[in-house]
């Protein structure tokens, strides 16, 4: 059934983003149908951008934002029209005169007519906001209506408006979230922790990783997630150092870890979460050294995720902690600065300590800002996941260390006060998931 309402929020990210940009057309572009194979098709999922500014869930749309003399701007819409012959195969779609109401838009028209009615939306434009590169057919489109709009100028003395890419805007309003993205995301949180607690509940030596992964994705789907936040990642064993394993046709064996790096997306926000833990009962001893290490590592991480922080320093204290602990287990020799300088750490962590979590995952928004690692400030959400691999050809560590990958991931909000680990029911202390084992 399609939704007949929808919240107010998309309409007010539009008043912000128009408030700042004034003088801009944006050109926002639904996400296509991607072919599977032959004429099936993948399940469709909204380009985020587009589903922030608007919440229609349908492809090959478009959103334009637009400068106009009567408000401040107007919302146009551009839809796949009525088709009750392709909806009764493919399903219902709004069509123009239900989006107009639906999405609260200015104007809405069939998209066979975006071509020629585009240039009235650049009436009272400065630049064009539209991200070129993606999609060479739809570049090619945009490109000849701003050239015949500026031919039609006349002798104006105007030159071809300018072409900006909307990600850097939109993508500073994305890195803040508010209280309805918190609550979508603490719920991703919520249902991805029932998941991986299960799933340390029910492993057991002889399951395959695949029964694991339909595990998972079985519990996001029954408590509401619409769908994975990415592909879940299980990982036995040494299939644990490849960092995004997919593979998933293995028996998980007894004195082996298991790696799962799974999550849901609800209401288009994720969750992303690492655990690491013994097929059997216990970690032997060997990876409960390596396992402290990394633990130690992440919470240090964690403890330094308050407003004023910056990324790039927790990044650097996390490495730190892992270096010295390499150092103290015979993987690495040398000076600890020296190794963290040169970079040679990254044979056992290859990966960055955080990433911006949001509708994307590894979402938009700046890193730096002026050269420097942007400060953290109360909104802002993302990962801490320290790890620790030892590739398959590292025979001398894999002597001193039979246990080849270990993550922990958590996510974090920034408060006024500190920060919030939103995956903080997930346990992750040897002990706690002991219990459970
Ligand atoms: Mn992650």
């Amino acid at each position: 059934m399609l939704p007949t309402q929808i919240p107010d929020f998309f309409k007010n990210r539009r008043n912000n983003l128009m408030t700042k940009y004034p003088t801009s057309t944006f050109i926002l572009p639904a996400a296509k149908e991607a072919v599977r194979n032959l004429d099936v098709i993948h399940s469709f999922r909204q380009e985020s951008n587009f589903f922030y500014l608007c919440g229609l869930e349908e492809p090959d749309a478009f959103l334009v934002l637009a400068p106009s003399s009567q408000s401040s701007h107007k919302t146009i819409l551009f839809v796949l029209p009525k088709d009750l012959e392709k909806e009764m195969w493919i399903g219902e779609r709004y069509g123009v005169e239900n989006a107009k109401k639906v999405f609260d838009a200015d104007e809405v028209y069939p998209i066979s007519e975006f071509d020629q009615k585009l240039p009235e939306f650049l009436k009272n434009s400065e630049q064009v906001f539209y991200r070129v590169g993606l999609n060479e057919n739809l570049d090619r489109k945009i490109f000849a209506v701003l050239e015949k709009y500026q031919k039609n100028l006349g002798r104006s003395g105007k030159a071809l408006l300018p072409i900006l890419d909307p990600t850097l805007p939109i993508g500073e309003m994305r890195i803040f979230k508010n209280s309805e993205e918190i609550s979508f995301m603490k719920r991703a949180c919520e249902i991805s922790t029932l998941a991986h607690k299960t799933a340390m509940k029910e492993i057991k030596p002889g399951m395959n990783e695949y029964e694991i992964e339909a595990l998972l994705n079985y519990i996001f789907k029954k408590h509401g997630c619409q769908r994975l936040a990415y592909p879940s990642i299980v990982a036995g064993g040494k299939n644990a150092a490849c960092l995004h394993y997919q593979m998933h046709n293995e028996p998980l064996k007894e004195g082996d870890l298991v790696l799962i790096d799974a999550a849901g997306e609800f209401n288009y926000y994720p969750s992303d979460i690492t655990r690491t833990f013994p097929v059997g009962k216990h970690y032997s001893e060997k990876q409960s050294t390596m396992y402290d290490l990394v633990l130690k590592s992440q919470l240090a991480g964690i403890a330094m995720a308050k407003p004023k922080t910056k990324l790039a320093d927790i990044h650097k204290h996390v490495c730190e902690i892992l270096i010295d602990g390499f150092l103290s287990l015979g993987l690495l020799s040398g000076d600890p600065a020296e190794i963290l300088k040169s970079g040679s750490y990254k044979k056992y962590y290859p990966h960055n300590t955080s990433h911006w979590l949001g509708m994307d995952v590894h979402d938009v928004g700046l890193y730096t800002l002026n050269g420097e690692s942007r400060i953290l400030e109360p909104g802002m959400t993302f990962t801490i996941e320290p790890g620790f691999y030892i590739q398959p050809n590292d025979t001398e560590a894999l002597k001193l260390f039979p246990c080849q990958g270990i993550r922990i991931e958590d996510d974090i909000l920034i408060t006024q006060q500190g920060c919030e680990i939103l995956s903080a029911e997930a346990p992750k202390t040897r002990e706690d998931i002991e219990k459970l084992r």
